[in-house]
């Protein structure tokens, strides 16, 4: 659960890393199978060709995923994960004759990586507005995040379901036959931890349909059991076309990310002859093994230590510290879902970010690593998180609350 500093000193990670180390930190069983795995077999190509952890890994992967969510396209982060997905969307339509379906929808504050595709139907402005023109014809929902509604909300706002009737406006707008695809997170980590309203999913899950657009969460932060359950998809009761993942897969031991597929997507690209390329996408590290290694031990770890229901035990604990800072100064707003949580703040006149940047620093001097976005401060602990750290967490961020101006 600790980083130690070059003086020595321990710092709680209430962070799991960025959101990925999600069985804490250098779990030996993961080191182990990291380490046989390079002196077995250092590399394999996935072209034509592949090696057993990565069938392995793949079919654990799909066992998590919930209805017919049951093919795995691998790639190394969550960036290539989202590009992935967004090009097999287009392809899918292609491949079934109805190649004029190339918008992508996204949302604004998504986070989706930093690639061409992610930035495009991601909603994060900073990280858009250098890079140029983006994706052509991408548009986007409304954030769900509404502070006069849903301030203080435990888990889903109540609040917000309607928001997910905008797609219909867009469908209406552009047209459904020229719409691919819609991509959110479940729950949206990077722009500072809004959690989906309640309804809102399912819904939008409905418009889809109901116009043939496919639906893809981007879990990289959701996956493997942080709401409580291996996909927010589970969660939420709601089962996506696509699931891209990345981070938690390999608890961020040894980077790698991938794209669960439906049984009828994978099934639209699959009609030609055995020496046909089906999609013309793959990296050379796709299913790398150390990677496919450390995924297996990662799973099984989770698996042995039941580290999803963990996380669903310790949520309540790690809500109820948190919504105690509620009164404290500066303090506008606190979310939280599974286990992962925020506490937003007053910013600065002129200055904004500044204070949350001062309080994140703060806290790292009292031993305890936070995530800061804006006037945001995040938490995301490992699964493995203690009660008495969630306490600590939240007791050292009362502190440095009282000392902030
Ligand atoms: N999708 C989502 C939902 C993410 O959270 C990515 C895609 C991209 O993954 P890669 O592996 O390419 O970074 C992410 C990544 C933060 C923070 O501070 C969050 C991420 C990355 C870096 C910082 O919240 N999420």
């Amino acid at each position: 659960m600790h980083y130690y500093t070059p003086d020595g000193r321990a710092v709680l990670d209430g962070t799991a890393g960025l959101w990925c180390t999600n069985a804490g930190h250098n779990r030996e069983p993961i080191v182990a199978a990291i380490r046989a795995q390079a002196a077995e077999l250092d590399y394999a190509p996935a072209f034509q060709f592949s090696h057993p952890k990565a069938f392995e890994l793949a079919s654990r992967v799909a066992a998590l995923a919930p209805g017919d969510l049951d093919h795995v396209f691998f790639c190394n982060s969550g960036s290539e994960a989202v590009d992935t997905a967004l090009k097999i969307a287009l392809a899918f339509h292609n491949v079934r004759g109805e190649g004029a379906r190339t918008r992508l929808i996204g949302r604004e504050r998504g986070y989706h990586g930093v690639g061409f595709g992610g930035i495009s139907v991601g909603g994060i402005v900073n990280n858009r507005k250098f890079f140029g023109s983006l994706l052509a014809g991408v548009d986007h929902l409304p954030a769900t995040y509404n502070r006069e509604h849903q301030a203080f909300s435990k888990g889903e706002p109540d609040w917000g379901e309607h928001l997910a009737d905008d797609l219909e406006r867009i469908v209406t707008l552009h047209d459904a036959s020229t719409i691919a695809a819609v991509i959110v997170e479940p729950m949206a980590g990077s722009t500072g931890v809004i959690p989906a309203p309640k309804g809102y999913l399912r819904r939008l899950r409905a418009i889809c349909d109901k116009h043939g657009i496919l639906l893809i969460f981007d879990e990289v932060i959701t996956g493997f059991g942080r709401l409580g359950h291996a996909f927010a998809a589970e969660r939420y009761g709601v089962v996506p076309d696509m699931i891209t993942f990345a981070k938690g897969v390999t608890s961020g031991a040894v980077p790698m990310g991938g794209v669960i597929v439906s049984a009828d997507v994978y099934k639209a690209f699959m009609t030609g002859p055995p020496t046909a390329i089906e999609l013309f996408h793959g990296y050379t590290y796709s299913a790398h093994p150390l990677a496919c290694a450390a995924g297996i031990a990662a799973l099984q770890l989770y698996e042995d230590e039941d580290l999803f229901a963990r996380a669903a035990r310790m949520a309540p604990r790690l809500e109820n510290a948190l919504h105690s800072l509620k009164g404290a100064r500066h303090v506008i707003d606190v979310r939280n879902h599974g286990l992962v949580g925020a506490v937003e703040l007053a910013a600065r006149p002129n200055a904004p970010g500044t204070r949350a940047f001062e309080a994140y620093l703060r806290c790292y001097e009292k031993g305890v690593l936070v995530r800061q976005t804006g006037d945001i401060i995040a938490l995301a602990p490992a699964l493995i998180i203690e009660e008495a750290q969630i306490d600590q967490i939240v007791q050292t961020m009362r502190d440095v609350l009282a000392t902030l101006d």
